[in-house]
């Protein structure tokens, strides 16, 4: 698990700091908190952590609106508790990989506060700045992401400058050469202080298009965030085209940073109507980006025949990139409220079953689900503008419930920046911990079990097709093969097992369910 290319089928837990661990009592998680933990994320038998943003910021996205790369931010701890977090990690075996969000800044950032000053200071171009129509209106019709156009009026400069989430995050101007090595230098700092790897926020925002109108659209997918048809800027978006080819050269530029620094790893968030697509190709060639991953298991759907229509089509656009799933993040209801609850076993042992690296969000293994909250409780901008149409993220980002007995799930001694749900004080680690049929300890025993079968972490794939809600799939590798039989129906199905698997020499390490006779018998 130790070699340079440790990511290719690693699992990586991902940890939102704000909600994991407070130990200064302020209520907010800290880098303190994350150590405290270790041991328990150890325990679960994962491979690496993917730490949310805890670099300086005015918090307005909750730290993907960074105003210093460079360090951390004081409610989170200092650079020597981050030093001190790689060291513990990995004295426990697990790498560390942070989230770099690149493509835009905060307003608060000495670049932008710089560049806004004039249209001629040495920072002028390093945001994108454009005049605006003859008649005052923004040069283009892009909306954000979190509501509203893309453009805000600067009055100091008189210009516009694009904003492709909140007014607060100014996209940086990936065309201009001084930006991108400045930006490279940010990423080489942390790479000098030991960490494994990136987690590249909406990487494929960072080179923006040609400054022109998009033609309407009707075509919205539900889900996104901020791009609904029952939005309050009306159905027909103008959404920014993202993914320019222009993207594909800076990547080239940070593949080869990084490999300056062997056993470093990178995987790029992908939000894009063609994410599959993209996904291959940003991970593609081995000079771009070592995997990336999508939103394409984070929506509602999840039926057998849709989800094998997206890995299949994966499988057959990917070539020589790697990709990375997830059921869930701190974007995205929780999976136990999105998905079916009584099946939370099945789909751990779907995503552990796939091809490619895996993350896993906090309290996922504990099956919590989306906290209720009112409008008054809100805090995300994203859930605060578009309430109740889309209620925003807080809902999966309440704290991490330690212990059923402590005040507010012995994740705080103070009142936490967003409650811990009553409902999830019977799902704390603590309850869990002690009953052996948990689904905390069903995740546990099914990475360690994974871990034992390398056609799981680096075999190949096949799909066969879905029978009865079945959804049949063999891992091979060096000559070892392995069926999986994952059994969508909700009730036990009896089904003859694929011709082509008949084959298999042995029975397979089955966790539940029987192979006799031709005949696969799912629970
Ligand atoms: O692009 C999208 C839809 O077309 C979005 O899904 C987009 O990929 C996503 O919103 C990006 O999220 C990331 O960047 C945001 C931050 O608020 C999120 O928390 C982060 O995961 C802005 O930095």
């Amino acid at each position: 698990r130790q070699g340079a290319d440790w990511w290719r089928g690693a699992v990586i837990y991902q940890i939102y700091p704000r909600s994991f661990q407070d130990t200064r009592g302020d209520g907010i998680g800290d880098l303190q908190g994350v150590i405290d933990r270790l041991d328990y994320i150890a325990s679960l038998n994962v491979d690496a952590i993917w730490l949310s943003p805890f670099f300086t910021s005015p918090m307005k996205d909750f730290g993907y609106d960074v105003s210093d790369y460079r360090d951390v931010d004081p409610m989170f701890g200092t650079l020597v508790d981050f030093d001190r977090l790689v060291e513990a990690a990995h004295a426990r075996g697990l790498k560390v990989t942070i989230d770099q969000v690149l493509s835009h800044t905060s307003d608060a950032h000495p670049w932008f506060q710089e560049s806004r000053e004039s249209r001629d200071n040495p920072r002028a171009d390093w945001y994108v700045w454009a005049d605006p129509r003859p008649d005052g209106a923004p040069p283009t019709n892009w909306q954000a992401i979190f509501g509203g156009s893309a453009w805000q009026w600067d009055t100091r400069r008189c210009q516009y400058y694009l904003h492709n989430f909140l007014v607060e995050q100014p996209d940086l101007n990936f065309r201009n050469p001084a930006v991108v090595e400045a930006i490279l230098g940010e990423v080489r700092f942390w790479l000098e202080r030991g960490v494994d790897g990136f987690r590249l926020d909406a990487v494929n925002f960072c080179t923006h298009g040609e400054l022109k109108d998009n033609p309407p659209r009707d075509d919205i997918r539900e889900g996104f965030i901020g791009v609904r048809p029952d939005n309050p800027y009306g159905y027909q978006q103008h959404i920014h085209d993202k993914t320019q080819p222009e993207n594909l050269a800076f990547l080239e530029r940070l593949r080869a940073l990084l490999d300056e620094y062997p056993g470093t790893t990178s995987v790029g968030e992908v939000g894009d109507d063609d994410s599959l697509g993209v996904m291959a190709e940003y991970s593609r060639g081995g000079n771009r980006l070592h995997m990336a991953y999508s939103f394409d298991l984070l929506g509602e759907r999840h039926d057998p025949e849709y989800l094998r229509g997206i890995l299949t089509e994966m499988e057959s656009r990917i070539e020589d990139g790697w990709p990375c799933w997830a059921l869930g993040n701190h974007d995205v209801t929780r999976l136990a409220s999105r998905w079916d609850a009584a099946a939370l076993r099945l789909y751990l042992a779907f995503l552990l079953t796939q091809r490619g690296s895996i993350c896993l969000y906090q309290g996922e293994e504990l099956g919590l689900t989306e906290a209720e909250l009112s409008f008054e409780q809100l805090v995300d901008p994203a859930g605060i503008t578009f309430w109740p149409a889309y209620k925003g993220r807080d809902g999966c980002r309440t704290p991490m419930p330690w212990q059923a007995d402590a005040p507010h799930g012995g994740f705080s001694r103070a009142a936490p920046w967003l409650p811990v749900p009553d409902a999830h004080l019977g799902l704390a680690v603590d309850q869990q911990d002690a009953a052996p049929d948990s689904l905390l300890n069903a995740y546990r025993a099914f990475l360690a079990f994974r871990r034992t079968q390398p056609a799981l972490v680096k075999g190949d794939i096949t799909y066969h097709p879905v029978r009865d809600e079945v959804l049949c799939l063999e891992r091979t590798h060096q000559g070892n093969r392995l069926l999986v039989a994952l059994n969508f129906a909700g009730e036990p199905r009896e089904l003859p097992a694929p011709r082509e698997a008949q084959s298999l020499a042995e029975a397979p390490a089955w966790v539940n369910g029987s192979w006799q006779d031709g005949t696969l018998r799912l629970p």
